[in-house]
């Protein structure tokens, strides 16, 4: 049958090339979690189970596709940063999105029972994706410190109002009323004062989210080597591996930046 003749519907799809330069960060969030989470028995404020979850996935989409220069993660999100070269799926959006969302998807859960144990996963997970461009390095910081405030700002909430109920004996209607109008400030004098929880040794984890970033690592392994004329031996070789690697610290400040100058690229 003639192909050219039903050819021309290929015309009908747009283009939805990423502006060069810009760095393509694609942005992952577990469709209706507040019901997920209740439903799989998540703890709270914090399931390290789910969380441990989470960052398995994203590592298993950090190692598929190799441009993913850093991936940050908190709640039931996770964000993946494209270097501004890619030239991956032609930086087409919707394939670099379906390919990650695809991958996270799938991934979460393959390794699920590795985390949730007995838990049985009830229903198949989805997450909804988008595609955000940004043209300068500060633009990028300023997106990640984004994600990573509101991490902040709901852990805070979420540490106060779990443990006025758990540890205080409140209703969830009386803590709500409790924390009503509070700053920061005033969260941490509650866990502080009433709780003898200083907040700031409470797990990074959790007050920090996670950052995936590639790292070289020398790897030493044992060869056996035969040459000939002698006898057979083992011999130590050393080689430089890239691997995903994960952080649970600030990245808001320039330290981590300092510390790992690779990741980004300078602007020009
Ligand atoms: P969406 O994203 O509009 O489809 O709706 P949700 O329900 O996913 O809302 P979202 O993404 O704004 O908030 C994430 C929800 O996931 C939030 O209600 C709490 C829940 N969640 C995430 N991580 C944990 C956890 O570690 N423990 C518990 N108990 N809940 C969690
Ligand atoms: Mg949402
Ligand atoms: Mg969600
Ligand atoms: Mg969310
Ligand atoms: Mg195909």
């Amino acid at each position: 049958m003639a192909k050219s003749k039903f050819e021309y519907v290929r015309s009908f799809e747009t283009d939805d090339t990423c502006l060069r330069n810009c760095y393509i960060v694609v942005r992952l969030d577990g469709r209706n979690f507040h019901k997920f989470a209740e439903q799989h028995h998540f703890t709270k404020p914090n399931d390290d189970r789910a969380l441990g979850l989470m960052s398995k996935s994203a590592h298993s989409v950090m190692e598929g596709l190799e441009d993913i220069t850093i991936a940050y993660g908190q709640s039931d999100e996770f964000s993946f940063v494209f270097k501004r070269t890619t030239t991956w799926f032609k930086r087409r959006a919707s394939k670099l999105m379906t390919h990650v969302a695809s991958q996270f998807s799938s991934s979460y859960v393959f390794y699920w029972k590795e985390f949730f144990g007995e838990q049985p996963l009830l229903y198949p997970p989805g997450f909804d994706g988008r595609v955000v461009l940004y043209p300068t390095n500060r633009n990028l910081r300023d997106y990640l410190s984004w994600r990573q405030a509101d991490c902040h700002i709901n852990n805070l909430y979420n540490t106060a109002f779990w443990t006025l109920i758990q540890k205080g004996g409140l209703t969830t209607t009386q803590a709500e009323d409790r924390l009503k109008g509070t700053l920061a400030s005033d969260k941490n004098e509650i866990l502080f004062s009433e709780f003898d929880i200083n907040y700031n040794n409470e797990s990074a984890l959790h007050r920090k989210g996670t950052t995936l970033i590639w790292e070289k690592r020398d790897e030493t392994v044992s060869k056996r080597i035969k040459r000939p004329n002698e006898e057979e031996k083992q011999v130590p070789v050393t080689r430089s591996r890239r691997k995903v690697e994960a952080y649970h610290c600030d990245i808001i400040g320039d330290q981590f930046w300092e510390e790992h100058p690779d990741v980004l690229e300078n602007d020009t």
